[in-house]
């Protein structure tokens, strides 16, 4: 509790101080103009070392800046504005206490000085501005509080948003993912398999078939006069051509396990698993006629109108020392005979 004595009479001056220390105030400074009282509470210079007071009790009547003045002044810096003022006077006078007030004082007490007044207006004084320091000190807190909470909200709407594009980038990386891995098994012109998931899905059947010592059947498909058929229509209708041919296979192609795949230019195949030679041929004569029942005009055919189709049929139990390889030579082989023996026809 440090308290400021500004009197410009000593004798005041040391009573104050007096009766102030010996009722327990220790920390109790003294000034004897109110220009030593301004440099006691930094005002205008650096406030680095000025003492923090929590009570001013001040003369009125002084040479040079009164008592009046002076607290208007201290009043003015934001940073003393709490500190309680007591205005000591000596005559009473209405119209003094009334501009003391107004310059900001809190209490007044008149000399001759009643020690027991004194002391209770100082307490009073001091208890309020306890009271007001701890009240800013409350509110510096509750403020503290109320930003801290801000910035985590803040902060945790942040990370929720990049967690979220985060997540809209894995998203979108999977779907790509996903597109290549489709694409990389599918003809980019007809959008059945391609060679490649053909060759892939050929092996796994035949191991599957050899496990369950079933039979394995395959088909291949090539139309008949394709080069003639580009050369009449030109390659754009060829490729739509193609793409007739592969959709009509595909959708013959209804059971689960078999596989429709582009597997050479105008050369297609056919996997049917637990399939034999029998079923495998009826399967092939069906894939025949429907690309014939297409329609498809082809006027530079030796054989037909329409677009047409030869296909050899291989079909096997497979035995773990065969290969894949095998059935498809044996359903070349019986293709290359379907075109010797006229085309437009399905050879075992
Ligand atoms: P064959 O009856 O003996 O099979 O005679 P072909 O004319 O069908 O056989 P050839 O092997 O002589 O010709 C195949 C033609 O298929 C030649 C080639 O230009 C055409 N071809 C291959 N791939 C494509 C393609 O993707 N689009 C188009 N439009 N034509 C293709
Ligand atoms: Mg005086
Ligand atoms: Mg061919
Ligand atoms: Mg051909």
């Amino acid at each position: 509790m440090a308290i400021l004595i500004v009197d410009d009479s000593s004798d005041s001056r040391l009573l104050i101080e007096y009766i102030l220390k010996s009722a327990g105030y220790t920390d109790v400074l003294t000034a004897e103009s109110a220009q030593e009282a301004f440099n006691l509470l930094g005002m205008g210079n650096s406030r680095s070392d000025e003492t923090d007071f929590d009570l001013i009790v001040m003369d009125i009547v002084m040479p040079g800046t009164d008592g009046i003045e002076a607290c208007r002044l201290i009043k003015e810096h934001e940073h003393l504005q709490d500190i309680p003022v007591i205005m000591v006077t000596a005559n009473y006078d209405i119209d003094n206490l009334q501009s003391a007030f107004s310059a900001g004082a809190m209490d007044y007490i008149t000399k001759p000085l009643n020690k027991v007044e004194l002391l209770a207006r100082v307490r009073s004084a001091l208890r309020l501005k306890h009271e007001t320091d701890r009240r800013k000190a409350r509110e510096v807190e509750l403020l503290a509080r109320v930003r801290s909470a801000l910035r985590l909200k803040h902060e945790t709407d942040r990370r929720k948003a990049r967690e979220e594009e985060l997540l809209e980038v894995t998203r979108q990386l999977e779907e790509a993912n996903q597109n290549l891995r489709r694409l990389s098994f599918l003809d980019g012109l007809t959008g059945i398999a391609n060679r490649r998931h053909f060759d892939e899905i050929l092996l796994n059947e035949w191991n599957r078939a050899v496990r369950d010592a079933m039979p394995l059947s395959l088909v291949i498909l090539d139309i008949d006069f394709f080069k003639n058929y580009n050369d009449t229509y030109g390659h754009q209708t060829g490729d739509d051509c193609l793409k007739h041919v592969a959709g009509c296979l595909s959708g013959l192609l209804k059971r689960p396990g078999d596989l429709a795949a582009r597997y050479g230019g105008e050369e297609f195949a056919a996997i049917l698993p637990n399939t034999d030679m029998q079923g495998a041929a009826a399967m092939a004569e069906m894939l025949r006629s429907g690309i014939e029942a297409l329609q498809i005009p082809h006027a530079s055919s030796s054989v037909s109108a329409f677009v047409t189709v030869s296909a050899g049929v291989a079909s096997t139990v497979p035995l773990q020392a065969g290969s894949p390889e095998e059935l498809l030579a044996a359903a070349d082989k019986a293709l290359y005979q379907a075109k010797q023996s006229g085309r437009n026809r399905v050879v075992l």
